[in-house]
């Protein structure tokens, strides 16, 4: 280690705590409960995709916050539902997954949607798993308050939660008492990740969801869940800018005529925000170009599976 690399390591060494905390929280619950929004929120910054349709995560993301001492990992999960296809089993198993590996996780409920099935399934399975989990009832924004009461001593009657947060991920309402929560609950030992690798998706990885999102909210019905985005290209120009090629695969003809949309608008329309949105997330100018592929169950494909960094179900 040169002189200067020893003195900027033990400036950084300077700057934590004495006694530092670390831990990782997996963030679970059914679809479209506000995961990927609270995660999001608490990171204070965009890591993960979010739309208003159910299955918008395909796998989990690390998104790294530093509360004081401590260093909260916080792992946004795929929403748990029953899988049909090769692709949704995979979904489910990396959201277990997430939830076995964690040290807390956080059951996340939509509180306008209440106790459905899907909630009491995955709550079962959470009890079985005997981890910890702190129960967070989201998008009280949406409901009145006297309801969140009943429907958090219901939840708690199924399996005894430690603690109990009722939060607006969307307002930031409460999310600064859960982040104190977790702070002092993780367990001591040393940050596991640099301090400034705020999270573990790769540009490539980062440029394919940012074209899904825009799927996501732009199309309607069974195209969004029959499309996956691959970064096929991603060539660095002497301007500093870059030039990105990515593939969308959908599983029928008629898919693709509905993403290309009436001489094209659509996909024009969804390659425009996209891009907007990458531009501003990296920093520099982007060329992004789109091409849509039909591709008959490319959800039961191990490789595009594989694409996604999803491991295979079987
Ligand atoms: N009003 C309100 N809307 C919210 C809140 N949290 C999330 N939402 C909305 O709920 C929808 C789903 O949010 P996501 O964060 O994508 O949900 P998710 O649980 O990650 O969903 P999957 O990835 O599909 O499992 C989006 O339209 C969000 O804007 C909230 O606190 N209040
Ligand atoms: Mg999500």
């Amino acid at each position: 280690m040169s002189g200067d690399a020893a003195e900027r390591a033990e400036a950084t060494e300077g700057a934590r705590p004495a006694r530092t905390r670390c831990g990782l929280v997996a963030v679970v619950g059914a679809p479209n409960a506000g995961k990927s929004t609270l995660v999001n929120a608490l990171a204070g910054t965009k890591v993960t995709i979010v739309s208003p349709k159910p299955q918008t995560t395909r796998f989990r993301i690390r998104a790294v916050v530093i509360r004081g001492a401590s260093q909260i990992v916080l792992v946004d999960t795929p929403g748990i539902f029953r899988p049909r296809r090769r692709l949704d089993r995979a979904m489910v198993a990396a959201a277990w997954g997430g939830a076995q590996d964690a040290d807390l996780a956080l059951l996340v409920v939509d509180a306008r949607a209440g106790l459905t099935d899907e909630v009491r399934a995955i709550i079962e399975g959470l009890r079985k798993g005997g981890r910890p989990v702190w129960l967070v009832l989201n998008k009280t924004d949406l409901v009145e308050r006297p309801r969140l009461l009943p429907l958090a001593k219901e939840l708690n009657e199924l399996l005894p939660f430690a603690e109990t947060f009722m939060v607006s991920a969307a307002t930031g309402d409460g999310l600064d008492r859960l982040l104190d929560r977790l702070a002092e609950a993780m367990p001591e030992g040393p940050w596991l990740f640099p301090e400034d690798e705020l999270s573990d998706l790769p540009e490539r990885m980062l440029a394919a969801e940012i074209v899904r999102e825009q799927i996501l909210r732009q199309t309607h019905e069974e195209v969004p869940h029959y499309a996956t985005v691959e970064t096929e290209q991603w060539s660095e120009r002497e301007d500093g800018s870059v030039r990105i090629d990515c593939t969308i695969y959908v599983a029928r003809p008629g898919q693709k005529a509905i993403l290309i949309g009436d001489k094209g608008a659509r996909i024009k329309e969804i390659g425009r925000r996209a891009r907007l949105e990458l531009e501003a997330l990296l920093g520099r100018r982007v060329h992004l170009f789109l091409n849509v592929k039909e591709r008959a169950h490319w959800d039961e494909e191990r490789a595009r599976l594989r694409a996604l960094g999803l491991e295979d179900p079987g």
